[in-house]
């Protein structure tokens, strides 16, 4: 690979991108890290769904990397799924046929365990289990993840893939998707308010520290390609939780928090997703290994957001 990085980011002011694009930056240095979005702040303004700017941005930049985070997620996907496939589809299409006519390099694609349906083991699901997603979003993400391997055999693209599950850290605020909850509960109970949750109780789902999903993204990205063997992608596991476990951590700290269940459309969508991952290909091909348990997570978040203990 090309000792000189340049690495373009879209969708940079999400959730991930806000805590990734620093990291970033502090690996490779703030100017060969260029950070775009539809709006906000950005180095420069793209729109994924628009190929000729797309193309164009590429041709002026000549970026090695693509970390492509623009998306539309679960939630919002299941409420306007045109919007959503024009973006995590044709968008991302449009990245990789840019990367493959610009000589980019390596192409990051986060996909979901919203690739899996309701007919695979929820407990430690693998690698391998069937993907037949009932969520427009999980849909466009299976579909990435097949892309990703064509683009690797067809043309040498050099795509990888992590599906993670749901991204939870005080740094940024999540939007749209349907583990957005598990980041909302902690801003409820450090400003003591009663959380309504979206999710029945016992509606476990993976979940993951965004501290251990950037590393584990910077790290995967940086390991050598014959590590890389799964050309579709790796579960990234961190942990297994239900709205009854965060709150039972949040009040074993604050006492006084409240929660009151009053599931909706994400709980049927959370319903169709595991309870956990697998991720013993990850750890063993490329050495991932989470660091944060549900419990040292929610000391954390409670400590950044600044909770009144008393
Ligand atoms: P997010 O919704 O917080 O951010 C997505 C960003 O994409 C936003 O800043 C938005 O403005 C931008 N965007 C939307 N449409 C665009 C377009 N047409 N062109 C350019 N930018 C556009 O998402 P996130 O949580 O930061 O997730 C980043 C990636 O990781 C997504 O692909 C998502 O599917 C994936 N992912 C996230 C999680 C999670 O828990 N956060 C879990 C699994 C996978
Ligand atoms: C969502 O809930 O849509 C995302 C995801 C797990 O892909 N957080």
């Amino acid at each position: 690979m090309d000792t000189r990085q340049v690495i373009l980011v879209t969708g940079c002011n999400g959730q991930i991108g806000r805590v990734l694009v620093p990291a970033l930056r502090a690996r490779h240095g703030n100017s060969q890290v260029i950070a775009t979005d539809l709006r906000g702040a950005v180095d420069r303004q793209l729109d994924v769904t628009d190929t000729a700017a797309l193309l164009a941005l590429l041709r002026e930049l000549r970026p090695t990397q693509i970390y492509h985070l623009a998306a539309v997620l679960s939630a919002t996907g299941e409420r306007d799924p045109v919007r959503a496939w024009q973006v995590n589809l044709n968008g991302y299409f449009n990245v990789l046929e840019g990367a493959v006519a610009e000589g980019v390099e390596r192409v990051f694609f986060p996909s979901s365990i919203a690739v899996y349906g309701p007919d695979v083991p929820r407990e430690a699901t693998p690698d391998d289990a069937p993907t037949r997603p009932s969520t427009i979003y999980g849909i466009a993400k299976a579909a990435g993840e097949n892309l990703a391997a064509w683009y690797r055999e067809k043309h040498g693209l050099d795509v990888r893939v992590l599906r993670y599950p749901g991204i939870i850290g005080w740094e940024s605020a999540p939007g749209g998707g349907t583990t957005d909850y598990a980041v909302e509960i902690f801003h409820a109970a450090v400003k003591g308010e009663t959380f309504v949750c979206p999710l029945s109780a016992e509606r476990a789902l993976p979940m993951l520290a965004m501290a251990d999903a950037v590393r584990g993204t910077l790290d995967y990205m940086a390991a050598p390609r014959e590590q890389i063997r799964r050309a579709s992608g790796y579960n990234l596991g961190g942990f297994s939780a239900a709205p009854a476990d965060f709150a039972a951590a949040i009040r074993s700290q604050c006492p006084s928090f409240q929660i009151d269940y009053q599931p909706d459309a994400r709980d049927r969508i959370a319903a169709s997703w595991p309870a956990g991952l697998d991720d013993r290909a990850a750890r063993e091909d490329w050495g991932w290994q989470p660091h944060y348990t549900l419990e040292r997570l929610s000391l954390a978040m409670l400590a950044h957001l600044g909770a009144d203990y008393s």
